[in-house]
């Protein structure tokens, strides 16, 4: 990959503490000359009151955490850049977008209903925040990785939120939607039935970060330089394709590493493996807002593609890690209310709540209106205005005038305006309505995309979605709120309602309950409205399995399963492969250190089969030699590659080894590769390529 460095010497580098070679300090700079005993009156006696050192440490430990986000609380974070590749000058003045422009970015991925110790395996929504550092400010692209959200105006956002989160007798469960709380308010809210379809898909329960799309959710305007609207709706494409894990792979990853995710990003990006995302957009005209099926004002949709095609703009490249998460992944203050010259918002009323509530609650999480002075969120373009004080005020600005207009300082700083200089500048749209406590009948339909959704799987990734509805539900206890729900998804698909409801033992209701229609004429009084014919049926952009990326190994981990008296040539060979394709192998062994070679020598082994799991790789190769027998009668072994057939993971065997898959559940398939009968590392390769074996879910139930 190119090397990319961040542009203009990252601003925030200045704020960098080495410690290298320096005497610690008290906060004062004082030098500490004993960091290990308190200040007592003799060696046994009481510590003293004056011990100005111990209080110093002790003042600072005392208040070393801020409240959490209350959502998107787990997050982590990289440095990197965007690159503008395409002329958008005819939609857009914004200077970031201008074909070569190169900006500084910070990105931030997260889940959001769990705290900021919970798993990042939790079955969630990911959070997808980028802030531009461009030359006219900042700009924040707030998105997930789900292009729809669960509700449509802000003003339900609260109780969305306080129906996901643990509930708050017990505070049970954790990080889970899977309780009832959470489905009592779905199951009333038919708007959330698109949503839920891809909460419940595989694409809630992502690979890895690196390998997820990222959506603006809700449509935005681009502005040009004659004042002129266009709608838009963003797409991040990640170049390593979009992959999962599958449910039960998600559960034990949890036990195994609760940090995969974010080990994954670090260690991706220490080994310079920088991960990639296209931005793309879909533009509208504004004369064709009312052209389409749906309300593009109705963040419950998408536009499909097919409809308006996605045209890349730009690369975004994340390339370093941060150097400490708390100052700059937990302090990075994300919102969409922050936008730049030519990018303007739509009248999505739940992005309208949004820019209120982000500059809202990082006032309150950071302590202050200050936050932008922390070095993660200053603009690197400078800050010059007349705001002043306020907790924690850490620029000092000049002279006697913190006003305007002024004479004093030569009405300075002065507005854009003022000298003809552009600025930010909101479109002109024109309004002319009454005030109004209302949802508009254009949102009415709540079924038709989520079909679309779940009509544009693969049989698998249907069997998936069947599979996630019916173990969420079951986790519910009130069975008025599984019919309730079953009752939404009947309108979905009769298929989907009647497979889960066997999974619940409950026949699927004809009509919606008549609570949930109680509550959707509240919004809409003559509920249920008949929805428009929609624009397409499917759509392949919405399944996983049928785009699944570039078709590359890169950076996928593969394990050695091995031991004492393994064939170093059998490990070479297949480890020299997977390497030049960008893949790692990692040795696995029944202890950590070192094993002996068959050949004679020794390599080190940094994972056993104490340690990890096979849910923590992508493919399993076995080599050759006198390994093979140890394997044979290690049930640790057998677990590994039981559980990576059963999670439908490419297997290889080197010729001595193939007797080790008949030990076990694994029935030769296109994913069962033996170096006897098959091509070794070009069909290990390509297998893996594929992602997974998607045919071997169904002939074969294995346990694992
Ligand atoms: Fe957020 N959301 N949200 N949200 N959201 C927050 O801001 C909010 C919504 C999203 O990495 C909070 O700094 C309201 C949609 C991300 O730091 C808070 C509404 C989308 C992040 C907030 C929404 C998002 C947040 C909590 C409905 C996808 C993490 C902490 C009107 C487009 C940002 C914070 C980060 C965080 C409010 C709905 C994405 C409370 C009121 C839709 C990625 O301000």
């Amino acid at each position: 990959m190119k090397e990319q460095k961040n542009p203009k010497g990252m601003h925030i580098d200045q704020h960098v503490v080495d410690n290298d070679n320096k005497v610690m300090t008290t906060n004062d700079g004082v030098p500490v000359y004993d960091n290990n005993n308190t200040l007592k009156a003799g060696d046994r006696g009481p510590s003293l009151q004056q011990d100005h050192v111990f209080f110093d440490k002790l003042m600072h430990f005392d208040r070393e955490r801020i409240p959490e986000r209350v959502v998107h609380a787990r997050g982590s974070g990289a440095h990197g850049v965007f690159e503008a590749t395409a002329d958008m000058s005819a939609y857009t003045t914004a200077a970031f977008l201008k074909k070569g422009a190169v900006t500084p970015v910070f990105t931030r991925f997260s889940t959001v209903a769990g705290f900021k110790g919970s798993t990042d395996l939790a079955r969630d929504v990911r959070g997808f925040s980028v802030k531009f550092y461009t030359e006219e400010g900042n700009y924040d692209l707030v998105g997930n990785n789900i292009p729809v959200f669960f509700i449509q105006d802000a003003m339900n956002f609260p109780d969305l939120v306080h129906a996901v989160k643990p509930e708050p007798n017990n505070e049970i469960p954790q990080a889970a939607s899977a309780h009832d709380t959470f489905w009592d308010f779905m199951s009333l809210m038919p708007e959330a039935a698109h949503m839920t379809m891809w909460t419940m898909s595989d694409r809630a329960i992502p690979r890895s970060l690196r390998m997820m799309e990222g959506f603006g959710v809700h449509t935005f305007k681009f502005v040009n330089a004659k004042g002129k609207g266009t709608f838009v709706k963003f797409h991040w494409k990640p170049r390593l394709g979009v992959h999962s894990v599958a449910w039960n792979e998600a559960q034990k990853i949890s036990g195994f590493d609760a940090d995969f995710h974010r080990r994954d990003l670090w260690e991706a990006i220490e080994n310079g493996d920088f991960p990639q995302w296209d931005l793309g957009v879909q533009l509208v005209p504004e004369e064709d807002e009312m052209k389409f099926s749906f309300d593009i004002l109705d963040p419950t949709k998408i536009i499909p593609e097919e409809l308006v095609p996605v045209q890349i703009i730009g690369t975004m490249t994340l390339n370093r890690n941060p150097e400490n998460f708390f100052a700059e992944t937990e302090q990075a203050a994300f919102d969409p209310g922050r936008v730049v010259p030519g990018v303007d918002f739509s009248d999505d009323p739940l992005l309208q709540g949004r820019i209120f509530s982000y500059m809202d609650t990082q006032n309150y999480r950071l302590g202050g209106p200050n936050f932008h002075e922390l070095p993660i969120n200053r603009p690197i373009n400078g800050k010059h205005n007349n705001q002043k004080d306020g907790f924690s005020r850490m620029d000092i600005p000049k002279g006697a005038v913190s006003y305007f207009p002024n004479s004093k300082a030569e009405g300075c700083p002065y507005h854009a305006m003022l000298k003809g200089e552009t600025g930010y500048q909101s479109h002109k749209q024109p309004i002319d309505a009454s005030k109004v406590r209302a949802r508009s009948d254009s949102f009415a339909d709540h079924f038709t995309q989520a079909r679309l959704f779940f009509n544009s799987q693969s049989p698998e990734e249907q069997e998936h979605i069947i599979s996630a509805y019916s173990f969420e539900l079951s986790k519910v206890n009130d069975v008025n709120v599984r019919r309730r729900e079953l009752a939404i998804l009947n309108q979905v698909d009769q298929n989907l309602a009647k497979k889960v409801g066997d999974n619940l033992g409950l026949v699927p209701p004809k009509k919606l309950d008549e609570l949930t229609l109680k509550f959707a004429r509240q919004n809409h009084p003559e509920y249920p409205i008949q929805p428009k014919k929609p624009e397409v049926e499917k759509s392949e952009a919405l399944s996983m399995k049928v785009k699944p990326g570039e078709g590359t190994i890169k950076s996928r981990k593969v394990a050695f399963l091995v031991d004492d008296g393994v064939n170093q040539s059998s490990v070479d060979r297949m480890k020299r492969q997977l390497e030049k394709e960008g893949a790692m192998a990692v040795l696995i062994a029944s202890h950590v250190g070192k094993i002996k070679y068959q050949e004679g020598g020794e390599v080190e082994v940094q994972h056993s089969y104490l340690t990890d799991a096979s849910v923590l790789y992508d493919a399993f190769y076995t080599p050759d030699g006198d390994s093979v027998k140890k394997l044979a009668d290690n049930p640790d072994y057998l677990q590994f590659i039981n559980e990576g057939y059963r999670h439908c993971k490419a297997l290889a065997f080197a010729k001595g080894a193939e007797e080790l898959a008949k030990r076990s559940f694994i029935a030769k398939d296109k994913g069962v590769i033996f170096e006897s009968s098959d091509n070794l590392t070009d069909d290990f390769i390509q297998v893996m390529k594929e992602h997974r074996v998607w045919e071997r879910e169904k002939p074969r139930k294995v346990p694992a």
